[in-house]
């Protein structure tokens, strides 16, 4: 278990836990839906080279944050963002955020629909712990039409000025995307899922204004996990050359 491990290959654990920097130099996102942890750690070893950051969901379930976020941590030099949309009232909002960042993630994921103080807990709770925040706009999928597209804008504008690091916008609507750029400017970083197994192109949300795509099932579901992730950052960087140098500047 990661609560007997003092450290990992000699590195201490609390050296193991400093935050880790979102850096775009790829461009990509990989989203580890992987539950088997060694299957997962194979899977973020071979991708490593050609991902900006590790995203963790549903998979800590069984065996909880604290051992897969160690496991991921000692395995890649990786930020590792949770993805917990979290969506409650501000006090467990904000405990589930610390909880996240003090086991290993650099950044959390929440959502944006619950309002502006279940918002401005979670932002503040990640800073003082250094980690980083993406608030949910529009989600990807269809279904997200009815409900959130109608208040993606207000929540995207709150998201700027509570002080979240920044948004998530859906690849799949690159319109949407572009538009939520629009509204937050240029500072918030935008990650947008949708591409690939949801049908977006490598490249349309970047195309638009996003900073990172995140993509899952077609890396983690490719015969070659690594050889997929490398293909698509090929792709993206051609991408990344056409676009005006001040928006690669992070
Ligand atoms: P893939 N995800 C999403 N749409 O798909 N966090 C959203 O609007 C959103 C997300 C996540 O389709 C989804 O949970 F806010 O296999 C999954 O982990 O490429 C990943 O992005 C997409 O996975």
């Amino acid at each position: 278990m990661a609560s007997q491990r003092s450290s990992a290959g000699g590195v201490s654990t609390d050296k193991l836990l400093e935050r880790r920097k979102l850096v775009a130099r790829t461009g990509i996102v990989h989203a580890l839906d992987v539950d088997n942890l060694s299957r997962a750690i194979l899977i973020a070893k071979s991708v490593e080279p050609y991902v900006d950051a590790i995203k963790v969901s549903w998979a800590v379930m069984e065996l909880g944050c604290k051992e897969v976020f160690y496991e991921v941590r000692r395995s890649v030099n990786l930020p590792i963002i949770a993805d917990f949309k979290v969506a409650d009232i501000p006090e467990i909002s904000s405990r589930i955020v610390q909880k996240a960042i003090k086991l290993g993630a650099d950044g959390v994921i929440l959502q944006g629909f619950v309002g502006e103080e279940s918002m401005k807990a979670c932002i503040e709770e990640a800073h003082r712990y250094n980690g980083i925040t993406f608030v949910v706009t529009e989600m990807s999928h269809s279904g997200a039409e009815l409900f959130m597209q109608p208040v993606g804008a207000k929540i995207a504008e709150l998201a700027r000025e509570l002080g979240s690091d920044g948004i998530i916008a859906p690849a799949t609507r690159p319109e949407r995307t572009r538009e939520y750029r629009r509204i937050v400017g240029k500072d918030l970083i935008i990650m947008s899922p949708g591409v690939g197994a949801q049908g977006a192109d490598v490249g349309d949300a970047i195309k638009a204004g996003a900073d990172f795509e995140v993509i899952g099932r077609k890396i983690y579901e490719a015969e070659n996990p690594g050889e997929a992730a490398k293909k698509l950052s090929e792709k993206m960087s051609l991408v990344r050359m056409e676009l005006p140098s001040s928006r690669l500047s992070s």
